[in-house]
């Protein structure tokens, strides 16, 4: 691990400002903090001490100033610069909106106090330890997005959504699945790395975008993990679960259904026996006592050959409700995923959709899960593809608390070897309206629980993180962590802001290489989608790795994932009278946009209709000359960005400069195959020629 290196310390301050005016117009307000919060007998630990480290520190960095800091019991307040201005616009301030995690930020100028020499302060303030921790690094992010001096402004927030979660899939043996950044920063060799500086500095980077709880270990639990659970363990997760404390993050842990008959205590894992009900109550009994703060439990249970209740013949409900009133006297949540498919699909049967499983699995069961049950949707049907329409369990089930699951690991969106910035994406699930108690019933208001009153709703993701130096694999891969943790904060906010926070946070402020990196991120979902599966068919990814080209890999598997190319057409007939009735699990206002081929969106068309290759699209282009067009201009995009990135040369780092431009190297070179082998597959299999006449390998 190189701490030193650039990207390791991703969007935390990190340099020195080079522009020294830009110093001085600081230093009046940067001089000098005077903090109040909770003092602790120990004085280091909590999330308002994190709040003081970081901005001292903060300030350091980027000024080169130490503060001049006093600290004293009381509310979570920090005033800086001019401190007699800043009590007294502190008195002056309205209430806080009652989260705890609230916070307000002002800066203002007061000439009536001029003992600092310019009167410019700033107030910061918490509902809580961790809202002032929000506050700071609402500041921080001021700071580094800055190219002139304070202006005055004020803040007032508080998060939309109750959980924001990050799950790492990592396994003891050290090993992340799906992980594309190097190793677990986590595990080695089955033991928990509690020496490592990494976990602590990861907790930063996730509270820094207002993260609040992490499942540190992957939703497939094998052997080793289910001892997580184990007074072998319990240990090393309490010294875990502080050290994200001190961010305001809680520690949750993925348990493994059949965790009595895997540790060797019981023959069954029924939910409805006595003994296995008792098992799971001693198990919280035993966690609690050792991890007071623990989160709770994420299942994914029936699942891909994960154990389950259908063994025993129970149900979903059956299942999450018994881990539910074990967990449920100390406050514990269970978030149960409804990732629950027939994995040993036969192709050869057209009448079952994967796409229809989770709502026809967990529909019927609305209203019979427990008060601490949280179900964890996938936000499409499928699997985290490119592009899929929203899962129609979203939203479906007003009786049961629900959250809404991403992916930031790139699976199937280049594999952080592709620039995909994701934030894009999600705004289109986040701002979907399923119409489903009237229109207005948006994703966005649903996961954030102001739709049906849930006791607990949010959004979690999948981590992309690893023990690379960058974190992310790709230094713009980074964007996507950061960008989660903004929107799961603040869905309102729009793809361009973020991209811009962070290329300016990353690349400095005010930069050409903070704009070609901003402009990069926002083109580079909606070009990745060009060059790979066309029109949300989805799919045509090598089977099992994801990354590259093939086009039929999963056309004859068990997976139920298919899009049925013939010499005719293409696609899948998801439609209630000639399809799989899939259309029907949506409000009647998105039946009728999607069941029509007229109204259906074209960039959906192929996940809900099989047409064929001459069907006109709503810009008049057939979908066979889409897929040519569109192939050839993401492939060659591609090649621009690299063109424009060595243009960039002299005002990158070198480290990051040479980093990007053999990724973007890589990208291009990925780029052209899934081109060249998606259009000569389109081709072959219809004989229709480009209207260009570009060269396609006949
Ligand atoms: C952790 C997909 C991925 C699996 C993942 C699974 C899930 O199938 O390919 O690696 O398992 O989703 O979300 O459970």
């Amino acid at each position: 691990m190189n701490k030193n290196s650039r990207g390791y310390r991703a969007w935390l301050p990190a340099e020195r400002w080079t522009d020294k005016s830009r110093i001085e117009a600081w230093s009046p307000l940067l001089g000098r903090i005077a903090a109040g919060m909770e003092l602790r007998p120990d004085e280091t630990g909590g999330p308002g001490a994190s709040a003081l480290r970081e901005l001292v520190g903060g300030i350091g960095t980027l000024t080169g100033l130490t503060p001049e800091t006093s600290l004293q019991a009381g509310p979570p307040v920090v005033l800086l610069g001019s401190l007699a201005a800043a009590r007294r616009a502190l008195n002056e301030q309205a209430a806080l909106p009652s989260a705890e995690e609230a916070y307000a930020v002002r800066v203002g100028r007061d000439g009536s106090d001029d003992s600092s020499g310019e009167g410019w302060y700033a107030v910061l303030r918490g509902g809580s330890e961790c809202g002032l921790l929000q506050a700071v690094f609402a500041f921080l992010r001021l700071l580094g997005t800055a190219t002139g001096g304070p202006s005055e402004l004020e803040i007032v927030e508080s998060p939309r959504n109750r959980l924001r979660m990050i799950d790492q899939w990592d396994n003891m043996d050290g090993s992340v699945e799906r992980g594309y950044s190097g190793d677990s920063i986590f595990y080695r060799n089955n033991r928990i790395l509690l020496e490592s500086p990494r976990i602590a500095d990861y907790a930063r980077l996730l509270g820094s975008v207002g993260i609040n709880a992490i499942c540190i270990n992957n939703v497939n639990v094998h052997r080793e993990e289910t001892k997580l659970i184990t007074a072998s363990l319990l240990p090393d997760v309490s010294r875990l679960t502080k050290i994200f404390a001190d961010y305001g993050i809680k520690l949750f842990l993925s348990a493994n259904y059949a965790a009595p008959i895997e540790l060797g205590e019981l023959e069954t894992a029924d939910p409805l026996d006595e003994d296995v009900r008792r098992w799971w109550s001693r198990k919280a009994e035993e966690i609690y006592a050792a991890v007071p703060d623990f989160g709770g439990f994420v299942v994914k249970a029936d699942s891909e050959n994960r154990p389950g209740p259908f063994t025993y013949g129970r149900d979903h409900a059956d299942g999450a409700n018994m881990l539910a009133d074990a967990l449920a006297p100390f406050g514990g949540l269970v978030l149960w995923r409804c990732f629950v498919y027939d994995c040993h699909q036969d192709w050869r049967d057209r009448s079952t959709d994967r796409a229809r499983a989770a709502y026809d699995h967990f529909k019927p069961l609305d209203g019979r899960f427990r008060e601490n049950v949280v179900l964890q949707i996938k936000n499409g049907p499928m699997d985290f593809q490119v592009r899929e329409p929203v899962s129609p369990l979203l939203g479906a089930m007003p009786n049961t608390n629900q959250m809404m699951e991403f992916q930031i690991a790139q699976e199937y969106t280049g594999q952080q070897r592709d620039v995909c910035f994701l934030v894009p994406q999600w705004k289109t699930y986040l701002d979907f309206d399923t119409c489903l108690n009237g229109p207005g019933t948006t994703v966005k208001r649903i996961a954030a629980g102001e739709v049906h009153p849930f006791a607990h709703s949010g959004l979690a993701a999948v981590s992309n993180i690893g023990d690379d130096d960058n974190w992310t694999g790709h230094h713009l891969a980074q964007a996507n962590l950061f960008g989660f943790g903004r929107l799961a904060w603040n869905p309102e906010l729009s793809a361009e802001s973020i991209a811009e926070e962070w290329s300016a946070l990353t690349f400095g402020a005010g930069t050409k290489a903070a704009a070609f990196v901003e402009e990069l991120l926002m083109a580079s979902w909606p070009t990745y989608e060009s060059y790979t599966a066309p029109l949300s068919v989805g799919w045509m990814v090598q089977p099992h790795y994801h990354y590259a080209v093939d086009v039929d890999g999963y056309e004859y598997s068990k997976w139920g994932t298919y899009h049925f190319a013939d010499r005719d057409g293409v696609g899948v007939d998801r439609t209630i009278g000639t399809g799989t009735g899939y259309v029907g699990q949506y409000a009647p206002e998105n039946q009728a946009l999607y069941g029509s081929l007229d109204s259906c969106p074209d960039e959906l068309l192929l996940f809900f209709h099989h047409v064929p290759y001459t069907h006109r699209l709503k810009s008049g282009k057939t979908v066979i000359q889409y897929i040519y067009d569109s192939r050839f201009e993401g492939a060659s995009k591609v090649e621009a960005w690299l063109e424009r990135w060595q243009e960039l040369e002299s005002g990158v780092d070198p480290e990051r400069f040479s980093h990007v431009l053999r990724r973007l190297e890589m990208q291009a070179e990925n780029a052209r195959q899934w081109r060249d082998v998606v259009n000569t597959y389109f081709y072959r299999k219809s004989g229709i020629p480009d209207e260009q006449g570009r060269q396609i390998y006949a």
